[in-house]
């Protein structure tokens, strides 16, 4: 039995969803080279319109936020043009959907946006190459001034604003998997010393400051958040890492956002310093809706769900295998198996 995940849930008095499922935000490198959503992606996302709600890729607030090629942005009017192609396409076969919104921070590289600086909270870079394109190493961030994070936290507003115009339900911020603002909140990349990092409360300023603007600007009913409190992807653990989520989640319970989600591709990995799993962790510190992911069949989600481990389930790599990924789980079909492969194409 699966009916959990058909259960219709409201996020607040003003978006409900038709069920739990939500589709994960997915990285496709698919919009042309001016980073504008095209018509194939307008498709792609309505034939999963039937997900509770979609989370669009992730889809950069300004030109310096690039990482990796061909992804979306939000901060041009033919970006906000493209994506409301997009919207339309969802809202027509009844979806609702979601952008998520982002800043790669050191795993930026000047290759996409013509040269200059890389910004991080740290001059602290990571190791490796681009990937598609391993001739492309990361370079030494800059430490971000002052200034430099205040244009941030306006960016940031500005594309949700942006969003709301291109039709978007809301936003979710991508604060997770080692890009910016999940940069702050790590020792391995925030080695700061001023009012930004150093203790729990000053290395959650930043990203607070975001949550912050982006409410301001476009409302909580419409905010989401996505956060990794384990270090697991372009980033190195560090025990002192669970402090400043125990000090976060709180103050992320009172700002009474749509939701919270979480970053990792693996939910049954347990990390020692948060005492097992991370959506174990996050349940018991913070009380509003939680969406869980990674690796998740729809059985095991319906049965987290039932468990009250969390609230909504985000499915990602089923849902680029499988279009129709919620009428089959619905019907009992067999789902067709994720394979990287499947990574060139849109389908
Ligand atoms: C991802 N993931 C991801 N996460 C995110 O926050 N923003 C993104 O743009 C992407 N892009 C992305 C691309 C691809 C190809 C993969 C496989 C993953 C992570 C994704 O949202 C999800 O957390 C994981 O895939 C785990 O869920 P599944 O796939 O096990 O259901
Ligand atoms: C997170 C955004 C990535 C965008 C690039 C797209 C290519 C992603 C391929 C993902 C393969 C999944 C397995 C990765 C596990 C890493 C965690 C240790």
């Amino acid at each position: 039995m699966i009916d959990n995940l058909f259960q219709p849930y409201a996020l607040n008095d003003s978006l409900s969803l038709n069920n739990r499922i939500l589709m994960a935000p997915l990285t496709r490198c698919m919009a042309d080279d001016e980073l504008v959503p095209t018509q194939a992606m307008a498709e792609y996302y309505a034939r999963r319109a039937e997900a509770g709600l979609i989370i669009s890729e992730a889809t950069i607030i300004r030109p310096d936020a690039q990482g990796y090629p061909n992804t979306p942005g939000l901060f041009t009017q033919a970006q906000i043009a493209g994506w409301r192609l997009v919207t339309d396409a969802v809202h027509q076969n009844g979806g609702k959907i979601f952008a998520q919104l982002w800043h790669t921070g050191r795993v930026a590289h000047p290759h996409f946006f013509g040269g200059g600086d890389v910004l991080a909270p740290s001059a602290v870079g990571v190791e490796g190459s681009v990937p598609r394109m391993r001739e492309l190493t990361y370079v030494t961030p800059k430490a971000v001034t002052h200034e430099d994070m205040a244009q941030l936290v306006q960016d940031y507003a500005q594309a949700a604003a942006n969003a709301i115009d291109a039709g978007f339900d809301g936003v979710e911020i991508h604060g997770a998997n080692g890009y910016l603002v999940d940069e702050f909140l790590h020792y391995d990349s925030n080695r700061r010393e001023d009012e930004y990092g150093g203790s729990p409360e000053k290395m959650a300023r930043f990203p607070l400051e975001v949550v912050d603007a982006v409410i301001a600007r476009i409302g909580g009913d419409r905010t989401g958040l996505r956060i990794s409190p384990a270090a697991y992807f372009n980033m190195a653990t560090d025990g002192r890492d669970r402090a400043v989520f125990d000090y976060l989640l709180p103050q992320l319970e009172q700002r009474q956002l749509a939701f919270l989600h979480i970053g990792i591709f693996d939910d049954s990995m347990e990390f020692a310093y948060l005492d097992g799993r991370v959506s174990d962790y996050v349940r018991a510190n913070y009380g509003n809706t939680l969406v869980g992911v990674g690796s998740y069949t729809a059985q095991s989600a319906n049965d987290a769900i039932g468990a009250d481990r969390f609230d909504l389930i985000a499915i990602g790599r089923p849902f680029i295998a499988n279009p129709d990924y919620v009428a089959k789980v619905r019907s009992g079909a067999d789902l067709v198996e994720y394979a990287d492969s499947m990574l060139t194409s849109l389908v």
